[in-house]
């Protein structure tokens, strides 16, 4: 199974200077809470937005067309087959974490999509690409919840694939 996470704003904003727009815990603790014990994938340009740390108890793929890209504790793939035979043999279900030519090169082979909106509109330079929404249907919506340390409404909403 292969699933994509991420959070975007009214524009389809979803980072900038390779890191997060906004400052939004809940949508943190509902990424950590989707991903746990499963496979993320994430591009080269990600990985090193989290200050190249892997993102503990998860088994981390990072995706670089460069032979030579060294990085510890985490699984250096070069191609978009080979995340996917890995995704395929492996137990778990494996998410795809980001960013923007990521989530475009994978999009045909997605089975879930995990999207957290935020009521907002904020500056920044990476969006969410073009994508085949007839492909899938909504299966549940949740409100976040907002208080002092969520200040944007914001609703998480995951979709399946149409069979
Ligand atoms: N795909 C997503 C992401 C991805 C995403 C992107 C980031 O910057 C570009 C991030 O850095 C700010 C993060 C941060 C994640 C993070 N954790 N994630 C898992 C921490 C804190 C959790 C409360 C953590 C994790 C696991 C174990 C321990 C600690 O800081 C993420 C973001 N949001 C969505 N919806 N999709």
């Amino acid at each position: 199974m292969l699933g994509a996470i991420w959070a975007q704003d009214k524009n389809g904003l979803i980072g900038k200077n390779d890191q997060l727009p906004w400052h939004l815990p809940n949508d943190l603790k509902h990424f950590k809470a989707n991903t746990l014990n499963k496979n993320v994938v994430m591009g080269r340009k990600t990985f090193e937005g989290f200050g190249k740390r892997p993102l503990p108890n998860r088994v981390n793929i990072v995706l670089t067309r460069d032979t030579d890209y060294l990085a510890g504790n985490v699984i250096v793939l070069h191609t978009l087959e080979e995340v996917l035979e890995f995704a395929r043999a492996s137990d778990k279900e494996t998410m795809i974490i980001g960013g923007s030519q990521i989530y475009q090169a994978f999009e045909p082979f997605l089975d879930e999509l995990y999207v957290t909106y935020i009521d907002g509109v904020f500056e920044g330079d990476a969006h969410f690409p073009e994508f085949d929404w007839t492909k899938f249907e909504k299966v549940s919506t949740e409100q976040g919840n907002v208080d002092e340390k969520n200040k944007y409404p914001h609703e998480f909403v995951r979709y399946t694939k149409i069979k």
